[in-house]
């Protein structure tokens, strides 16, 4: 559809940003937090930068959030760290974790920024790892489960939207990116351990409406969106592979409560036993999500592979210099290629504001359930000009088309409630280190000067506020009216 008027966002939509707790807060044994599987993997694995300090979120929380109410936010989204609120095996609730947490709720409330919360966002503690095994064990159920009451149970008064998991399905396709894919047979475990996280997950949505008087969850699916290379029925036919192994398999169990026919089929054909219990499915069938949240950044373009190509494993960019990356080939399934189409970014994603729009969409008709935007943005190399300041208008344009891309989506007919980028401050990319920065504020600290401070007190970690944050925060001020310049024939 091409509409002759600029798209309305609806009154109380929430405007905001998105961080999670290990890529943002530093401090990482201040305030009797333990470590956490990601805290080593940052310090042992190139290119990880050091999360020890980070953007020092957790010793600048209230200046970050008064710049938040600066720019005129609704909503905040950040992520809860396990290894702050229950540090060790003995189960003991960590009442300096709980004290940070509930600081900066307060300090969101009083500023009428609504927190979103996320349980999970890729940081295990070691504790768990050794204990249950991580995700492979059955064990990590209770334990969770005994997470999720604990935050329920403190923070639960005042939080009323929450995610689950973020990004499970990234977590399984990247498991050696992200450093999960730590067993033997990792093609037929990687199905056990998803199965398991489908029930921590499961076990998070009922507890939350068990336990929070009014509350709301969702999961936080990655979404790449997946167009076919042409309108040759077999790169059709690619494409919706690759959707499937990429995305829809997990959000057909969040929202169905059940495996699909296609993954039962591609298990039976494989050998893999998923180890599903009594008792599992009926589990998973009785959490009802209410929403989800969608993380979206860029488009993918999938084309056939048949049986006999070579594979090729996914290899991202993980330099920010171009080409650097290799796309997978999965004889018999997808192979995904290059889109001539669009633009890309220095880390080689692909440029497409449309795939919000196509996502919002997807979305929506597959599953009828409203939706916000926990992550979207632009990751560049950034240095502060002569003048001291950022001037990051790519990020302008990204995010002006973009959020455009949402309003359309709004007049189609989607139910989008809340749009919240990548990031706030700049903070520690998954595998980038701060060289990838997202920020619409600028952290004054790079990634050499992180990994050789003993601690954040030999640093500047100054926030300087880059053109994004001023153009961005017209925009939501006006409640998506204010664009900067003329939309008209998008
Ligand atoms: C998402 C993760 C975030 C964040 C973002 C940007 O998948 O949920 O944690 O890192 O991607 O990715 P990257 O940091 O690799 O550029």
């Amino acid at each position: 559809m091409h509409y002759r008027n600029d798209p309305k966002f609806p009154e109380g939509f929430l405007w905001g940003a998105s961080s999670s707790a290990w890529q943002v807060e530093g401090g990482v044994a201040d305030g009797g937090r333990s470590e956490s599987i990601i805290d080593i993997n940052s310090r042992t694995k190139v290119p990880f930068a050091d999360n020890s300090i980070a953007a020092d979120h957790y010793h600048h929380y209230l200046e970050d959030v008064e710049l938040m109410a600066e720019c005129g936010f609704t909503s905040y989204r950040f992520s809860l760290s396990w290894s702050r609120i229950i540090p060790a095996a003995d189960r003991k609730v960590n009442p300096e974790g709980i004290a940070f947490y509930n600081n900066l709720i307060n300090a969101l409330l009083e500023r009428g920024i609504t927190p979103i919360v996320t349980l999970y966002h890729y940081d295990m503690p070691v504790w768990v790892k050794e204990k249950c095994g991580g995700w492979m064990d059955r064990s990590i159920i209770d334990e969770f489960e005994y997470y999720c009451k604990v935050c329920y149970e403190n923070f639960g008064d005042r939080v009323k939207y929450w995610l689950s998991i973020n990004e499970q399905n990234m977590q399984i396709i990247y498991g050696y990116w992200l450093g999960l894919a730590d067993s033997e047979d990792w093609f037929r475990d990687q199905w056990k351990m998803n199965h398991i996280m489908n029930l921590c997950h499961a076990k998070a949505v009922n507890l939350c409406h068990e336990m929070v008087e009014g509350g709301l969850i969702g999961p936080v699916p990655g979404m790449v969106p997946i167009y076919p290379e042409s309108c040759r029925p077999l790169d059709q036919i690619a494409a919706m592979n690759a959707e499937e192994f990429t995305e829809k398999i997990w959000n057909d169990t969040y929202a169905y409560g059940t495996y699909s026919n296609f993954l039962k089929k591609y298990w039976e054909k494989n050998d893999i036993d998923p180890g599903i219990l009594p008792g599992d499915m009926e589990l998973i069938a009785s959490a009802k999500i209410d929403y989800f949240a969608v993380n979206c950044y860029r488009s993918n373009v999938a084309k056939d592979a048949p049986l006999d190509s070579e594979q090729k494993a996914y290899l991202l960019n993980s330099t920010g210099v171009k080409g650097n990356f290799q796309f997978p080939v999965v004889p018999g399934e997808y192979a995904l290629t290059r889109n001539p189409f669009v633009e890309y970014t220095d880390w080689d994603w692909e440029i497409d504001p449309s795939s919000l729009r196509y996502t919002l969409r997807y979305m929506h008709d597959h599953y009828h359930l409203p939706m916000i935007i926990t992550e979207n943005g632009f990751g560049a190399h950034e240095s502060k000009g002569a003048d001291g300041k950022v001037h990051d208008d790519y990020r302008i344009n990204f995010l002006r088309e973009n959020i455009y891309q949402v309003g359309l989506a709004i007049e189609d007919g989607c139910e989008v409630w809340g749009y919240n980028p990548w990031s706030f401050t700049d903070l520690l990319s998954t595998g980038n280190g701060i060289a990838k920065r997202y920020g619409l504020v600028y952290i004054d600290v790079t990634d050499d000067e992180l990994n050789r401070a003993k601690d954040a007190s030999d640093l500047s970690l100054a926030r300087i506020k880059k053109d994004s944050f001023y153009w961005y925060s017209k925009l939501i001020k006006s409640n998506g009216t204010d664009w900067g310049e003329d939309m008209s024939g998008r």
